[in-house]
């Protein structure tokens, strides 16, 4: 009997765009996979990662069952094996080394997977350690900061009114290779298109000349981790050109003086000599922002990870606020979706600096350290040391700063589990890993990114095939793990039901819901009922009571921002210094460091090469095509340069998530491909002052030629 053909519709998880897929499957085949052109917020759009969700999928290379490490080898055992010896040895751990020597590092893919998200809490919760650690502290760690220093809540994120927006500024963002973030926005060449057919304009701020800025009305190149001068300057200009406007939010402003007073310094001409980018350019911007209605400012990893990411993205905040362009149609406006709703007296809103890293003081967000410090808090001798280490989902050898020196960490731990799907350049050095099933394998909402996302929708997802007998899910992992661990810690443990029993609920208190009187009457029964999704409708204002502040007012003189300014003043160098700064570069084929075991994916011109602008190349007399060797304070790669206008002079681009060709990967597609790991490079003390986030952007490095 032949399976008949079934289709099925279920959100992409590979990024922020989420967007809908229509899969067509007949029993345990994949026949196609199209975008879904009855999904509410993508209208059908996808790129080349959607197929490939089959090849993650049916990669051989993919673990289902626990698998240890006995010498070089990996050998299968049970889930009962695994979970018993995890859990005596992360308790071995604490009981001879304290609470504090188990770490936690949880890394991207966490966020696009539900159960991940209302499981994730329970180790934390057993284990109670102070040692945990993200991904968040590689990425936008400011924009939580400064949303919870602000707005009173770290999840207060104003999204970019894209669809209605007259002028957006771009800073330090490539949503055509990215497909968005912190700006859920699927098919975004589109939308921005749109911008400029109902005549308005989008303007570019790139050391280079990105995808993004190729079809930009304006495109200027500006120096690596200078953006924190052209954004003070345009909130200087605002101020001396008797520009500012607070429209309905006036009343709720705290500390527009203290603000005034200290951008004073930050004259446009300043900016030029930092920034390369002109005064009268800065000048313009800022009044476009303040006269264009429907304005909004906008920027992402380009300004988040460098050394001034808090000072930028507070700033961002700041120029929205003075041009009238938070939560206002065309502006930036916070979200209202059905699950997750921020209000004033959420849980969750977050806290600050309560306490600070061993070794090298750096502050706790959320219960967080930054993820810089992990290496050094395992390497460094003493009370409180980490000697055992949990990984969900991450791959901090590719993707956190010094990733040699990780590795040399991870080697150094007495025990270490990794729950992910994969043998690669981290789990390698895990004594179990704990693999759980695919995103085919299970149901699917999407917690974090309808929060984040230009348009109010909501969708669930019915898992498209059976799980494999015997496998386990992320979240049921999670619950089997602190179960173990709760039975031989001697502590009281419940297990948590499942995703959609926990979001229900959630969903029925939300501000559409059942519980709340809305006329939707929502419910996860109610949105099961549309395969597509539903629309919510547009982002609408009304922030004023939304504030989580204890003031109910928006504080705009943060101290601990305010002064960063200082930092910043000193900072300013003379003009003609010559050094080559380091930025990194993502491409629409790839995803961080775990997208390269797929041939659909893979194929076509190389993508790992060193960019280097063609003067540059001409004075460090290196040839196009030729082996280089870059150093940075940390280490050394050999690699190929590639002459290219796209960056500007002074700065060369290597991408971040390659480098898998080594000793003990088990990624057969991927350790074939050449490429290095730009996070060789980049440097764990190179952080943002304020949040000790991690600085990838503007690394000085030094180019020669390999004889
Ligand atoms: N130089 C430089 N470095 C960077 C960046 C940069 O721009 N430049 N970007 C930074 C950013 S923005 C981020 S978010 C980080 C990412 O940093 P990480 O999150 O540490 O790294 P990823 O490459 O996303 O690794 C994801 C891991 O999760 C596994 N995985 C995938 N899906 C699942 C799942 O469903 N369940 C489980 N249990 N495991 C799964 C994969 O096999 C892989 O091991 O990298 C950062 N590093
Ligand atoms: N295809 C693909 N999509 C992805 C990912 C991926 O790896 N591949 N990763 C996902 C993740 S985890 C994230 S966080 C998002 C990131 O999403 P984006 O932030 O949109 O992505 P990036 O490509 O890192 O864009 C950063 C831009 O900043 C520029 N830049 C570098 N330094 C500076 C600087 O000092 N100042 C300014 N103004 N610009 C600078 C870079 O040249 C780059 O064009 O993408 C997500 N989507
Ligand atoms: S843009 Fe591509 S990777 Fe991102 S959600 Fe859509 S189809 Fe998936
Ligand atoms: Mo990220």
């Amino acid at each position: 009997m032949v399976d008949e053909i079934k289709t099925s519709y279920r959100a992409c998880h590979l990024c922020e765009a989420i967007c809908g897929l229509e899969i067509k499957t007949q029993g345990e085949q994949v026949i196609s996979i199209k975008g879904d052109k009855n999904d509410p917020l993508s209208h059908g759009h996808i790129c080349a990662k959607a197929a490939a969700l089959q090849d993650l999928h049916f990669d051989p290379d993919r673990l289902k069952f626990p698998v240890k490490r006995v010498d070089d080898n990996w050998v299968q055992i049970s889930w009962e094996e695994a979970f018993e010896t995890v859990a005596q040895n992360l308790a071995k751990a604490q009981d001879t080394h304290g609470q504090n020597a188990v770490a936690l590092y949880a890394g991207n893919p966490n966020v696009h997977n539900y159960g991940s998200m209302t499981h994730g809490g329970i180790l934390r919760r057993v284990l109670k350690t102070k040692s945990n650690f993200s991904a968040t502290s590689l990425d936008q760690l400011p924009h939580h900061l400064v949303s919870y220093a602000m707005y009173g809540h770290q999840s207060m994120l104003p999204i970019p009114d894209i669809d209605h927006t007259q002028y957006m500024l771009i800073i330090g963002a490539n949503p055509l290779a990215s497909n968005g973030s912190i700006m859920t926005v699927p098919d975004v060449t589109k939308r921005l298109k749109a911008i400029q057919k109902r005549g308005g304009r989008f303007i570019v701020i790139d050391p280079r000349k990105s995808e993004t800025a190729n079809i930009a009305d304006e495109h200027h190149f500006i120096k690596p981790g200078s953006d924190a001068f052209m954004l003070m300057a345009m909130i200087h200009t605002l101020f001396a050109e008797s520009l500012v406007d607070t429209g309905h939010l006036e009343e709720r402003l705290e500390g527009i003086d203290d603000v005034c007073r200290t951008v004073e310094p930050f004259t446009p001409e300043l900016a030029e000599s930092q920034t390369g980018i002109s005064a009268d350019t800065i000048r313009q911007m800022a009044r476009d922002m303040a006269q264009i209605e429907g304005a909004v400012c906008y920027g992402r990893m380009g300004v988040s990870t460098q050394v001034f990411g808090t000072l930028c993205q507070w700033a961002i905040q700041v120029i929205n606020i003075l041009t009238h362009s938070l939560d206002v149609r065309g502006g930036a406006i916070v979200s209202s979706p059905a699950f997750g709703y921020v209000k004033p007296g959420d849980s969750g809103a977050g806290h600050f600096a309560r306490w600070h890293s061993r070794v090298s003081g750096q502050p706790e967000f959320n219960g967080e350290f930054p993820s810089p410090v992990l290496a050094e808090e395992i390497l460094t001798p003493g009370e409180g040391q980490i000697r055992a280490l949990i990984t969900m989902a991450g791959n901090p050898v590719l993707s956190a700063p010094n990733g040699r020196e990780m590795d040399r960490a991870l080697s150094d731990l007495d025990f270490m589990v990794s729950i992910d799907l994969y043998i690669n350049e981290t789990t390698q050095h895990a004594n179990i890993i704990l693999p759980p099933t695919g995103a085919l394998e299970h149901d699917h909402y999407d917690l974090a990114f309808h929060r984040l996302a230009v348009h109010n929708t909501t969708r669930y997802n019915e898992p498209l095939f059976e799980p494999e007998p015997g496998t386990l899910h992320d979240w049921q992992i999670l619950n089997g793990l602190g179960q173990k661990l709760a039975e031989i810690k001697g502590v009281d443990f419940k297990p948590s039901p499942a995703p959609d029993k926990l979001i229900d609920m959630g969903i029925q208190h939300g501000v559409y819901g059942e519980s709340s009187g809305h006329d939707l009457a929502l419910s996860l029964d109610k949105i099961k009922q549309h395969p597509h999704g539903l629309d919510l409708g547009p982002l609408q204002p009304g922030l004023a009571e939304r504030l989580c502040t204890k003031s109910g007012q928006i504080h705009m003189n943060i101290d601990f921002i305010l002064e960063d300014a200082d930092r910043l003043q000193q900072s300013a160098q003379p003009q003609g210094t010559q050094e080559l700064l380091l930025i990194g570069r993502r491409h629409v084929r790839s995803n961080n460091s775990w997208m390269h075991n797929y041939k659909r994916l893979i194929k076509g011109k190389p993508r790992w090469q060193l960019l280097m602008h063609p003067e540059d190349l001409a004075a460090h007399q290196l040839e196009d095509n030729s082996q280089v060797r870059i150093q940075s304070r940390v280490g050394e790669v050999v690699t190929t340069v590639q002459a290219s206008e796209e960056v500007m002079p002074g700065v060369v681009s290597l991408p971040h998530g390659w480098g898998h060709k080594r000793k003990g990967v088990k990624m057969t597609i991927a350790a074939e491909q050449e490429g290095v790991s730009c996070n060789d490079l980049t440097d764990e003390k190179l952080i943002d002052a304020v949040s000790g986030n991690a600085a990838f952007n503007g690394v000085p490095v030094k180019v020669s030629a390999v004889a």
